[in-house]
């Protein structure tokens, strides 16, 4: 396994450093989360696809040097789904953040979780638009301050996990930017399963959210993800009052009856090629 020094040399692209993110970002985190997790599963540069939508996070695969495309705002999946269409040998990892993802993304989120396609999708969940200034996402806590709500948000955020769930997503994780090597370790699962994975980051942006709900420095952040995240058996044995403001984390869901999209797709071209050959003969 490679050194964080090592890592840096081997993946990323050195002309498209310095990289944009604010200091304390959680950005750098899931990053080097996900490159310690190809470089310990050995796949090969070339075998693997990352392409992203637009924001903060989604800058992250301009960094690396894979097979990469940083693609339209919320359009990250279907673009996703294309490439894993032309090439189901791919390993393909989207990265998309909470308003890529949630907002102007949702409905895509919703039809690759529910075709089962198999991808590997990370959202990084820092409750807020961080690029744009931090307006609030579907993902920002009610109660929040964001620039489009001075006054606090009054709508209740969704659970993007619960959605994906209940769209069909087969695989379903969620780690935060403290908790490294549990991140890793759902990672390197979300790769590994067959069909569609999700897993939600909870990161932080010291600079759009933090700031404007006075949360205080970046390890102010990571210390109220250490204090709120709780592994999913003890989340489990929770009552609802104990559950209270805090969120599970590790693998929520997971369910192997459902036909990855790509296989199920070359049976309909086998059928379409028996058919033809009937017709013909
Ligand atoms: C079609 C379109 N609408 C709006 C924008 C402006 N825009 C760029 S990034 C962004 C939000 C990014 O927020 P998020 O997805 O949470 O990513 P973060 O920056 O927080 O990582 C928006 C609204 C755009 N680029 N394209
Ligand atoms: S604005 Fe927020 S999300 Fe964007 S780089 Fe800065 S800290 Fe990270
Ligand atoms: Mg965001």
């Amino acid at each position: 396994m490679r050194s964080m020094e090592e890592l840096v040399d081997f993946y990323f692209r050195p002309n498209r450093l310095p990289h944009i993110w604010c200091p304390g970002c959680g950005n750098g985190v899931i990053l080097s989360a996900l490159l310690k997790t190809i470089d310990a599963e050995n796949l090969a540069k070339d075998d693997v696809a990352i392409i992203s939508g637009i924001g903060c996070s989604s800058r992250a695969s301009g960094y690396v040097d894979f097979n990469t495309a940083n693609t339209l705002h919320g359009r990250a999946l279907p673009i996703s789904t294309g490439l894993k269409m032309a090439r189901p040998d791919l390993h393909v990892i989207t990265l998309s953040g909470d308003g890529d993802c949630s907002a102007i993304g949702g409905n895509h989120l919703i039809h690759a979780a529910r075709r089962n396609i198999g991808l590997t999708l990370v959202v990084f969940n820092n409750s807020i638009y961080g690029m744009t200034g931090g307006q609030y996402s579907p993902l920002t806590p009610m109660g929040s301050k964001a620039t489009t709500a001075p006054y606090l948000t009054i709508e209740p955020s969704f659970d993007i996990l619960d959605l994906a769930q209940a769209a069909g997503a087969t695989f379903t994780a969620r780690a935060t930017t403290y908790h490294v090597p549990i991140l890793v370790d759902l990672l390197r699962k979300g790769i590994r399963h067959e069909g569609f994975s999700i897993i939600e980051v909870v990161t932080g942006c010291p600079t759009n959210y933090g700031r404007q709900n006075k949360i205080g420095a970046p390890a102010k952040m990571m210390e109220w993800q250490k204090d709120h995240g709780v592994m999913k058996a003890a989340w489990d044995k929770l009552d609802e009052a104990a559950r209270e403001g805090k969120f599970p984390i590790g693998v929520l869901s997971e369910r192997t009856d459902l036909k990855e999209y790509t296989k199920a797709y070359d049976e309909v071209i086998a059928r379409a090629q028996a058919s033809v050959k009937e017709e013909t003969a």
